[in-house]
């Protein structure tokens, strides 16, 4: 029986974990809270003043260092604790297990489409197989949306013009809601999606049976390829690693960027972003900020492709999702 005051199920790694902080620290305010209130209670029956004479007056106590001590030390531990542990969970859960399958989240009004960089699209409906960790990169075509599992207690905001994170561990099978948790105009209560977690096995039949399908359709990197071919960005990016009046793609993606300021920066998702609408933003040590931007000539979904061709130019994270999806393949 599920009642309104229950949590929902746990369907995750990162529930279980969620639910253990939130349970740790509820239990131990209600511990303090009764102990409080309760020689609240005692003491106040206790020691009242049972008449109005002359031998009932206060007592002159002004401190105790001991109990004063006592009573800062212990609630200050607890709160320590409370941060501690839900710290740990914290960075747990935000960040990317090794070898996590990657899958795009592009959000607009109202619905959610999900991309594998196979090149398989699926609106409304997110297929992952269970007990491997999936990493997805996030973004939306219009405006504010909010990515909400209850089942996995996990939350994220999908904003327009930049790319965020969610980290799922999918410990059970089953079919749970996405919810979108911003208001994001008339359509906002439609909003939903379903996540649809499967034995591995029918996973990897079931992406191979969609990834026939999608064949007519280039897998993502390749639609990035064709994209750098026909925008002219290889005229001053090479592939191969050598410079040309730009730096070179090859291994970019996941390197640590020296700027021309003095900055470090990772190239991730969002660095790509920025350097294609943006490139004065952050201008790379030894070149010049003479790349034009490509506002408004590249739609988001153009630099999702692209990135996912940069991705399989770097050796260590090269072609990531395409290596899961030939590994499950080999499963079957
Ligand atoms: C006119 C030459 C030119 C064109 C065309 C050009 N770029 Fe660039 N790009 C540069 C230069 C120069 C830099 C280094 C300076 C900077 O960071 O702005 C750069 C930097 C970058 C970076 C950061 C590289 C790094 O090593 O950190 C990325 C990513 C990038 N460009 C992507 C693109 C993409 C994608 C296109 C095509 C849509 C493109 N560029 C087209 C010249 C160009
Ligand atoms: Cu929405």
């Amino acid at each position: 029986m599920t009642s309104a005051y229950a949590l929902s199920e746990a369907a995750s790694r990162s529930a279980g974990q969620i639910d253990a902080v939130f349970i740790f620290i509820t239990a131990v305010s209600l511990f303090f809270f009764l102990l409080v209130e309760g020689l609240l209670i005692y003491f106040a029956v206790r020691y009242r003043r049972k008449k109005a004479s002359e031998d009932q007056a206060t007592s002159g106590v002004t401190s105790n260092l001991l109990l004063e001590v006592v009573w800062v030390l212990i609630p200050s531990l607890v709160v320590i604790a409370f941060f501690a542990y839900g710290y740990v969970v914290y960075r747990d859960v935000t960040t990317e297990a090794p070898g996590s399958s990657e899958i795009n989240v592009v959000a607009q009004q109202f619905s959610y489409e999900f991309k594998y960089p196979d090149g398989r699209t699926e609106v409304g409906e997110l297929r992952i197989p269970a007990r491997r960790p999936v990493k997805l990169i996030m973004t939306s075509k219009d405006v504010l949306h909010g990515f909400f599992l209850p089942e996995y207690r996990l939350k994220q905001d999908i904003l327009p013009g930049r790319y965020t994170y969610l980290y799922l561990h999918p410990d059970k099978e089953g079919t749970y809601d996405i919810f979108c948790t911003q208001y994001c105009g008339v359509g906002h209560s439609q909003m939903r999606g379903k996540l649809i977690v499967m034995p591995p096995g029918d996973y990897a039949q079931w992406a191979s049976a969609s990834a026939e399908a999608a064949r007519a359709t280039l897998p993502l990197s390749g639609q990035g390829k064709a994209l750098l071919e026909k925008t002219g960005c290889l005229g001053c990016h090479s592939i191969d690693g050598s410079a040309k009046i730009g730096p070179t793609f090859k291994g970019l993606f996941g390197r640590e960027i020296h700027l021309g300021d003095g900055r470090e920066v990772r190239a991730d998702e969002e660095y790509v972003r920025e350097s294609i609408l943006d490139p004065g933003a952050k201008v790379v040590k030894g070149f010049s900020n003479i790349m034009p931007t490509f506002k408004g000539r590249l739609s988001g979904d153009d630099i999702t492709a692209i990135i996912a061709y940069l991705k399989t130019l770097s050796g260590g994270d090269a072609g990531k999702g395409e290596r899961k999806e030939e590994g499950e393949k080999k499963e079957k």
